[in-house]
């Protein structure tokens, strides 16, 4: 990877991996791709190019390629699942017809392309614990249906064609820069804003509803090292399960109240939220992951909601 266009830089994974791969590979060589309306602001605007790269005009993306000498496009545009089940149209456009554009952009000018899948690409018949790499996956919402068909084409683009197409089926993510908006999971971050602001949080899902999460730092590696992977490793390729952990809301609130602990958490609920995280597995199977390119989480449930805690109160100035 010499030269990248992130798709997507503004958003809650892509504002993070900008920066992860500017450290990494030189902050010129890296482009950071946004929508109107979603212009990146400070440190991702001034510590490299920008461009508008808005994924449905595909015009517009090669121009871009074209321009820098692009190698690798990390694909990051997409609607999460609660959002894309008010905007179906526009989650396919955006999840499905963006892949597309990209996949001819990468199949033309010779690219490898990164697209995240999702836990979402599973549904109520898929294994729900330790949910196995190869499985059924017959998903119900239209996010579902982008992240299983999104997984399907870039398959066949690297059989079809030999783009380099790699993936992974990220879980719930735990951030504290940018943050999530109409996931499912996105609860699993809301919460750790109210407990440092000494809120009680408002809980969109039931006690017992187990998902799968991952903290940032853990998600950042997963897309750098798996593009860094020897291809010869790879038996799979779209899209690689990973996990770092998986707890209910219960599990989350007991282990913040252990830093905090009056933190207080009520049951609110989402019936939309809550039919999507009901059809979503309870545990992943990562081993594929480990064995063919070394997947290794670093951070827990208990180490992120540290780190969680410590850096909200420094972005938010809240003293302990
Ligand atoms: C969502 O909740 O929609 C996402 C996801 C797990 O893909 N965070």
């Amino acid at each position: 990877m010499k030269n990248i266009l992130i798709i997507g830089s503004t958003g809650q994974i892509g504002s993070e991996l900008t920066m992860a791969l500017r450290n990494r590979y030189g902050a010129s060589n890296v482009v950071a791709g946004f929508i109107a309306g979603a212009e990146p602001k400070g440190k991702l605007l001034e510590s490299g190019p920008a461009e508008a790269a808005d994924i449905t005009d595909a015009a517009q993306i090669a121009e871009i390629v074209k321009k820098y000498k692009i190698d690798t496009i990390y694909n990051m545009a997409a609607l999460l699942s609660a959002t894309a089940e008010t905007k179906p149209q526009l989650a396919w456009k955006t999840g499905l017809g963006g892949l597309f554009n990209v996949l001819e952009i990468a199949r033309e000018l010779h690219c490898a392309v990164f697209t995240p899948s999702s836990i979402g690409a599973f549904g109520d018949n898929t294994p729900k614990c330790n949910t196995p790499q190869d499985t059924i996956q017959r998903p119900k919402t239209m996010y579902g249906v982008t992240k299983v068909a999104g997984e399907l084409l870039s398959d066949y683009y690297f059989k079809r064609f030999g783009v380099d197409t790699r993936s992974v089926r990220f879980p719930g993510i735990i951030s504290h820069v940018a943050p999530p908006g109409g996931g499912t999971t996105d609860y699993a971050v809301e919460i750790y804003y109210a407990a440092v602001k000494r809120e009680v949080f408002q809980c969109p899902l039931l006690a017992g509803t187990f998902m799968d999460m991952m903290y940032m730092p853990d998600a950042l590696s997963a897309a750098i090292n798996l593009m860094e992977a020897n291809p010869d490793r790879l038996i799979h390729r779209n899209a690689f399960n990973i996990t770092a952990m998986s707890f209910d809301p219960e599990t989350l609130q007991s282990t913040i109240s252990k830093y905090i602990p009056d933190f207080r958490m009520e049951y609110r609920l989402d019936p939309v939220r809550q039919a999507i995280a009901d059809s979503w597995p309870n545990s992943l199977d990562d081993s594929c992951a480990s064995e063919e390119w070394d997947w290794m989480p670093k951070y827990n449930l208990d180490t992120t909601t540290q780190d969680m805690l410590k850096e909200l109160r420094k972005k938010l100035r809240i003293n302990a």
